[in-house]
């Protein structure tokens, strides 16, 4: 089963179930209002993508996002309700300082999405976050939080998140059975926190008329190449419109392990590309 909890709960106390669980439901992650307003801003952005002709980087990852799941990618530079409600969300801030927080000076966004799997999509391969690393020497510590957020009631029959709850300690040989997937069904407004070390798929959407929406979106270790790029997706005239703690979370905030006897990444002149935002010299 996974846990359910709120966000008023002491961090301390969410972040054990995570790392017990590998994967914990904040119920009132968003309030009603954020997410009426994050639907009435993107309701009309992801109706309007059609999957059919949408082009991907290879054609395994066209087949796991299939002909019937709409996408909005680089949310960061498409929505202020995103940013403001969701990217900058303390329960994201206090997991990722707890767990990510051990292994890095800095962590960042990996992803932004929104997906919205609509009738007749099929499950997602059973799968781990985090093997889009798959160069990286296991075992590692953990280097990702990820997370689904609900924008609509979450139910088994439109294809809500199954997760296998505790699989975060399992070796690297064990594959789940079907029977050890969870759903995560959950109201519009919360959302289920995993790791990139749980196994998870998005479920079959088998109504005939629903659509599940729901952000997911993960943060990474900023010493790893992050799966959006998320610079080239939210430039330095958008970025410097945003909030400066969305800027750093985008990656204009370099890392910086000199403290902890390691050097820096993602420099611009030996600075840290916010500071030359705010000066106006990026
Ligand atoms: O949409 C979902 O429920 C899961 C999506 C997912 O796991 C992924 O795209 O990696
Ligand atoms: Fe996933």
């Amino acid at each position: 089963m996974i846990p359910v909890m709120h966000r008023a709960d002491d961090p301390d106390e969410i972040t054990a179930r995570l790392t017990e669980n590998g994967a914990v439901i904040i119920e009132d992650f968003l309030a009603p209002e954020a997410v009426a307003a994050i639907n009435a801003e993107l309701g009309p952005v992801v109706d309007a993508d059609d999957p059919t002709t949408r082009e991907f980087i290879n054609p395994f990852i066209a087949d796991f996002f299939g002909t019937k799941v709409k996408h909005v990618t680089g949310l960061a530079s498409r929505s202020t309700t995103f940013i403001d409600d969701v990217l900058l969300h303390p329960i994201y801030e206090q997991t990722c300082e707890r767990i990510l927080g051990l292994n890095c000076a800095e962590w960042t966004l990996n992803i932004g999405h929104l997906l919205q799997r609509g009738p007749g999509a099929e499950q997602q391969y059973v799968h781990r976050d985090q093997d889009v690393w798959n160069f990286l020497p296991k075992p590692h510590p953990e280097v990702q939080v990820a997370s689904i957020v609900a924008l609509t009631d979450f139910t088994a029959d439109n294809g809500a998140t199954r997760l296998v709850p505790a699989s975060n300690h399992w070796d690297d040989d064990r594959y789940p059975t079907d029977d050890e997937l969870i759903v995560a069904e959950m109201p519009a407004g919360a959302a289920v926190l995993y790791l990139g070390s749980t196994f998870h798929a998005g479920g079959t959407n088998c109504t005939a008329d629903e659509w599940r929406r729901g952000f997911h979106l993960s943060f990474v270790v900023g010493w790893l190449r992050t799966e959006e790029n998320n610079v080239l997706a939210t430039p330095p005239d958008v970025a410097r419109t945003l909030p400066l703690r969305a800027q750093e979370l985008i990656g204009y905030k370099a890392h910086d392990a000199i403290a902890t006897g390691g050097g820096y990444l993602g420099v611009v002149d030996v600075r840290h590309p916010t500071d030359l935002l705010a000066t106006g010299e990026l």
